[in-house]
């Protein structure tokens, strides 16, 4: 199979003023690109080297698959997880989940900023549905890939890699976490929460 790049839901410029056009431009048709781009490198060379027995750089293409395609995944999901601003917030099963989990909505987007505040480097904050604890949990993960165990099933990621917002916020992230609270589309994180719940592990 090959990956390809997904469309945005909405135009470049939908998000702001809280998300630069230009800045989703290049995001989506250059950063996104370039992953699924190495996903898809990473993945031939697999076959390759499968067709011929050799795995002498199995650790690095591994390596390149799980950066590459961690890249795809996220973006994939973290274009759909954003709307226009509609100043809504969790609704029903989700906003109960929240509560159970972190306290209450504002006790989770504390500790979700404080986490998206504090990667070192460049990664993501993710709100994924933990199937074993049977309940939400923040993540930081680094890059794109690391620092979460498997089988985490996000429902809302964060991009902060310097490409997601320097062009408009320069180095104050804290404006770019907070002007992107107004664009969380919480239908569709609702909708990926009701799917995750499904999943036993
Ligand atoms: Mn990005």
């Amino acid at each position: 199979m090959t990956y390809t790049l997904p469309e945005l839901p909405y135009d470049y410029s939908a998000l702001e003023p809280f998300v630069s056009g230009e800045i989703m431009q290049l995001h989506h048709d250059k950063h996104h690109k370039a992953y699924v781009d190495g996903a898809n490198t990473a993945a031939d060379k697999l076959a390759e080297a499968r067709a011929k027995g050799d795995f002498a750089i199995v650790n690095k293409l591994e390596k390149d698959l799980a950066f590459n395609l961690g890249g795809h995944l996220n973006h994939s999901l973290f274009w759909q997880i954003m709307a226009p601003a509609n100043g809504g917030v969790p609704q029903g099963e989700l906003a109960a989940a929240i509560d159970e989990s972190f306290g209450s909505f504002d006790a989770f987007k504390a500790e979700f900023q404080a986490v998206a505040l504090g990667i070192q480097g460049s990664g993501w904050a993710a709100l994924a549905w933990e199937p074993v604890g049977q309940r939400l949990v923040n993540w930081q993960l680094s890059d794109h890939q690391a620092n979460a165990p498997m089988a985490q099933l996000p429902v809302l990621q964060l991009d902060m890699w310097e490409h997601a917002f320097y062009l408009q916020y320069k180095n104050v992230k804290a404006d770019y976490v907070n002007a992107w609270w107004n664009v969380v589309n919480w239908a569709e994180v609702q909708r990926r929460f009701a799917a995750a719940r499904g999943v036993t592990v």
